[in-house]
């Protein structure tokens, strides 16, 4: 139940404090020290967060059939647009939408989940226009919570769909509410309740995260069905509560290629233990359907928690991993997200590869690293096109 208490959100680096965090390289009373080791042992840290915070995810499967609806040339013949609809055991459907520049080879592609419908990244009347609930509500675009045929391209420049085509990328989405609606009781028209005999869960089980990543995997199966896209290149990314999704996702799937997690957050990339901008407290008592109700119970004792999100973060190793803040999104704690993407080097360093290294936090637009990425722009919560041009030129570089 949603405790009732003023919160007042510290934006004072002052008050943070000095934090200790759980090593990624000791797991109980084992030391890690070779990537053979990692290997053997990473499901330990994988079961903790599903046992603490994300809940379980399913291990059965349940039947897809994924059904191409309709296909058609835009952006001038530059690229082909497929809708496509996963059913699942005939009680679930999602429909994606699936953009391959016209290329006689496979392509890498960039795949993420949208908040409000298919048909706000682009004005193509050829996208049906989604019809479950949707966190917009912005009168005459969505109108409690319903999707009109005015949001058509709302989120356009959250895509870039022109840039990713011309770079040689295709992009694959589905909304989110397709696999569990984004409030605390959506649950019980999505996966979680619809698919709980298939999939082996109960709902209370596992959270919208979980329903949300797993269905990130579902389209990974549908991408790497389709015969022009490069299976082994589909590159992750999610932005905000659906940047939490797209790391849990890509922690849990290891086909993903490499994974951008664009201003997730508290939760997402951010360290909980960090008392900045929002909190376990805060977000478990607004979004309660977004983690088990075990994980609320670490509000206010953070530091009893057996892992922080720099450890999810090196559950990608040895992947490429590009973590993004906003610097007018402090909400999400920038600094908390760029110390976890610098604590996962230790584990990446087990494969060979380097970290971020011994660096302080980049000036604004000053992207750092390589195979794993940060930068800090400057702006407000959002994905914007100087994300994606970064984006794509870390697609370019780090998956070859
Ligand atoms: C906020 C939430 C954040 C973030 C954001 C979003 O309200 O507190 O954790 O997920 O929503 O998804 O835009």
């Amino acid at each position: 139940m949603a405790q009732q208490k003023p919160f007042v959100a510290n934006y004072d680096e002052s008050k943070v404090g000095t934090i200790t965090l759980p090593d990624p390289l000791i797991i109980g009373s084992k030391k890690i020290s070779s990537q053979a080791d990692w290997e053997k042992n990473r499901a330990t840290w994988l079961t903790l967060f599903a046992d603490q915070m994300y809940g379980q995810m399913p291990k059965k499967s349940v039947k897809q059939t994924n059904t191409l609806i309709s296909q058609k040339e835009i952006l001038g013949g530059k690229a082909v647009q497929s809708i496509w609809k996963m059913d699942f055991a005939g009680k679930v459907q999602a429909t994606v939408v699936v953009i391959l520049p016209k290329s006689s080879k496979k392509v890498p592609i960039f795949m993420g989940l949208n908040f409000c419908g298919n048909q706000t990244i682009s004005t193509d009347d050829g996208i049906p226009i989604f019809d479950k609930y949707v966190v917009c509500n912005n009168d005459p675009k969505f109108i409690n919570n319903i999707s009109q045929a005015a949001s058509r391209g709302e989120w356009a420049s959250r895509w870039q769909i022109e840039k990713v085509i011309d770079a040689g990328f295709g992009t694959i989405t589905a909304a989110c509410g397709d696999f569990e609606e984004d409030f605390a009781t959506g649950y019980k028209n999505g996966v979680r309740t619809k698919l709980a005999i298939e999939l082996g869960l109960k709902p209370e089980d596992w959270t919208a995260n979980g329903a949300w990543a797993w269905g990130l995997s579902r389209m990974l199966d549908l991408a790497q069905s389709i015969q022009q896209i490069d299976g082994k290149k589909v590159i992750l990314h999610g932005h905000s509560r659906l940047g939490k999704a797209a790391l849990w996702a890509g922690a849990n799937d290891r086909r993903f290629a490499a994974i951008i997690s664009n201003e997730s957050g508290e939760g997402g990339a951010a360290l909980s233990r960090r008392i900045y901008g929002e909190t376990i407290w805060r977000i478990t008592n607004s979004f309660p359907h977004w983690f088990l109700p075990r994980y609320a119970s670490y509000a206010d004792r953070e530091n009893e928690l057996p892992f922080d999100q720099h450890i999810l973060l090196s559950l990608m190793a040895p992947r490429p991993v590009y973590v993004a803040s906003a610097f007018g999104d402090q909400w999400s704690d920038p600094k908390g997200e760029f110390l976890s993407a610098k604590e996962m080097e230790k584990v990446y360093a087990l494969y060979g590869k380097k970290g971020l290294g011994n660096i302080d936090m980049p000036g604004l637009n000053q992207p750092v690293g390589k195979l794993i990425r940060y930068h800090i722009r400057d702006g407000k919560h959002d994905i914007n096109e100087y994300d994606w041009e970064q984006y794509i030129k870390f697609g370019k570089e780090e998956v070859k």
